[in-house]
């Protein structure tokens, strides 16, 4: 059974503690930069400093969310390889994953999320609760997309974009990286300008 221990203490971190307890794991506790108290009764255990010294885990989890377009996720995963312990992927019981798919290392699936054949799911990404990746998708790392989100087929999103709550991307679509798509829009085509989009169709306004 994997020993993990999750980096971060907030909401998402709380999240990701949840699935764990769901897949059997074993949670040995969480790091910040200050005590958030228990959570689901994982303890503090400090700071990530006190990481690379540590000998009772055997696994790491990305507990750090994000809802913007910054790879700020990707260097916190970049300065723990210092501990030499890996970032499993993690799926919800809940979640389906298909035939084909691939995810990447860190990767988290919650609840309810559905990733469809031959999609490819880069490292470190967030499948937020009944979001859908459909057939042949590929997204880069460090993407979230957000609960109830929908992807249809063949849809590529660059590293670092954050698709916002119940979001949807039309087939075929190509999103470059760092993109932000606000809550309930509609990407109709492809978007190749980093920015912020919102509305249907979705348009830039940042
Ligand atoms: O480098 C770090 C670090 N940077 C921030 N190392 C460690 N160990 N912890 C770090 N943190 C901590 O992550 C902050 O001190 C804070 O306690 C936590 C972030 O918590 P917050 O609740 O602000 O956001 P979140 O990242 O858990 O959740 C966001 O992303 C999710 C995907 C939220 O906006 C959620 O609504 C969203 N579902």
């Amino acid at each position: 059974m994997s020993r993990f221990i999750v980096v971060g203490g907030g909401g998402h971190a709380k999240v990701v503690i949840g699935l764990l307890h769901k897949t059997g794991a074993e949670v040995l506790g969480y790091t910040d930069r200050a005590d958030r108290g228990a959570l689901l009764g994982a303890k503090y255990l400090g700071d990530d400093s006190d990481l690379p010294q540590r000998d009772d885990m055997s696994a790491l989890a990305m507990g750090v969310g994000k809802v913007d377009g910054s790879p700020a996720r990707r260097e916190l995963r970049r300065m723990l390889a210092a501990t030499g312990i890996e970032f499993p992927v993690i799926v919800s019981p809940y979640a389906t994953v298909n035939e084909g798919a691939e995810l990447g290392p860190g990767t988290v699936v919650c609840d309810g999320a559905v990733v469809s054949v031959s999609a490819r799911v880069g490292e470190l990404c967030i499948l937020n609760t009944n979001s859908t990746v459909e057939h042949d998708c590929r997204l880069g790392a460090n993407v979230h997309v957000a609960p109830g989100a929908t992807l249809s087929g063949d849809v590529t999103v660059g590293d670092d974009s954050f698709l916002g709550a119940g979001c949807t991307v039309v087939q075929g679509v190509t999103i470059c990286p760092g993109t932000v798509v606000g809550a309930g829009s509609t990407v109709l085509a492809d978007i190749g300008t980093r920015g912020v989009y919102v509305g249907s169709p979705a348009r830039r306004v940042r």
